[in-house]
């Protein structure tokens, strides 16, 4: 059993290229961030969830990494029109996923249970866990003294602000979600994604017991560089997430640089994944206590949901029983 903990965009596609090698989409279970999620027009909307949920379900914006294929937008222009302000867009078909969830939500069932009615919704096979059923929130501090949930920062401020600290409210009175901590004790191989360090997996690991199991588990513990030096970002998500992790990362007093990202998780992670344009870093990144594997961490988009992210393969090359990888055993009969 791998167990994934990660966020939205990022670890979504490491998600699809794990389950592209995978013979069982249930060998993967993965923890996702909800310390982004917001109420916005009454309704509860889970970003990273419902990225992970509609990747895993071959129904994700591949351009946008969020959001919903063939999406419209005729909710939010009525919003407009009746002199709303829609910072937060919700296009027409998701919005049918936020009706769901609320409505499950206010008649107080948990949102593992509505994350698995969800999940068996759109045909995912794979396990996927909220961190925590509770609210836990991030929020960060801007240099100007104001306290601005996650999604302001990112979503209707650019992610312009200067940075003074981030924060997870509630994350040391939350309760992991139910499964999260045995997931990981009786894990083989945990994952970390390439995800936000701060925003996605920082409120992760906050939640109480999780480092903890982290440590305990006698799975190795692999995280994947979310920072790759020196490439030109063309995508224009790419480039805002690309800011939002690198004003975050200031905030800590940290550089943008993927060996800053690994020295977040010196205390939980064994191995850490560079990528191979960041070969330089493997020193330092050793000298957290990590060992550095180097691969090529970027994802291309093959057409018709097909992905190839060569350091998917390379993790589980090294470190997943081969009866679990698909085509393992006829690589091996061809040798
Ligand atoms: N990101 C944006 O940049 N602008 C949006 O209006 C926006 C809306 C949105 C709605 C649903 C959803 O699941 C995600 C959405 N995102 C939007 C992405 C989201 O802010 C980020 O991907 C994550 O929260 C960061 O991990």
């Amino acid at each position: 059993m791998i167990v994934g903990l990660g966020g939205g965009v990022g670890a979504s596609r490491f998600w699809r290229a794990l389950l592209a090698e995978l013979t069982e989409p249930s060998a993967l279970t993965v923890v996702v961030n909800t310390a982004d999620d917001l109420w916005v027009h009454g309704l509860r909307v889970c970003p990273d969830l419902d990225t992970t949920l509609y990747a895993l379900s071959g129904r994700q914006d591949l351009e946008r990494g969020w959001g919903v294929q063939g999406e419209s937008w005729r909710a939010m222009a009525a919003v407009r029109a009746l002199g709303g302000d829609p910072w937060f867009n919700l296009g027409d078909l998701d919005l049918g996923t936020h009706l769901f969830r609320t409505g499950l939500l206010r008649d107080g069932v948990g949102l593992a249970e509505v994350t698995r009615r969800l999940a068996a919704g759109l045909g995912v096979a794979t396990p996927v866990l909220p961190m925590t059923e509770d609210e836990v929130t991030s929020y960060v501090l801007t240099a100007a003294g104001e306290l601005l949930h996650f999604q302001e920062f990112h979503v209707a401020r650019r992610s312009r602000d200067e940075v003074r600290a981030i924060s997870y409210r509630n994350a040391d009175t939350a309760a992991p979600a139910p499964g999260v901590l045995e997931a990981i004790l009786t894990a083989d191989l945990v994952v970390i994604a390439p995800s936000n360090p701060l925003a996605s997996v920082g409120p992760i690991l906050a939640l109480p017991g999780v480092r903890e199991a982290l440590r305990a588990s006698q799975a190795p513990v692999v995280a994947v560089t979310p920072v790759v030096s020196g490439v030109p970002i063309r995508a224009a998500g790419e480039q805002h997430r690309a800011d939002t992790r690198a004003g975050l990362l200031r905030s800590v007093g940290l550089s943008h640089t993927a060996s800053a990202a690994a020295s977040l998780l010196r205390d939980v992670a064994d191995v850490f994944v560079l990528d191979r344009a960041d070969e330089i870093e493997a020193e330092t990144v050793a000298g957290f206590g990590l060992e550095a594997l180097l691969a090529d961490t970027l994802a291309t988009e093959l057409g018709d949901g097909a992905i190839d992210l060569p350091a998917a393969r390379a993790v589980l090359e090294r470190f997943a029983p081969a009866e679990r990888r698909a085509g393992a055993s006829e690589t091996r009969e061809r040798r």
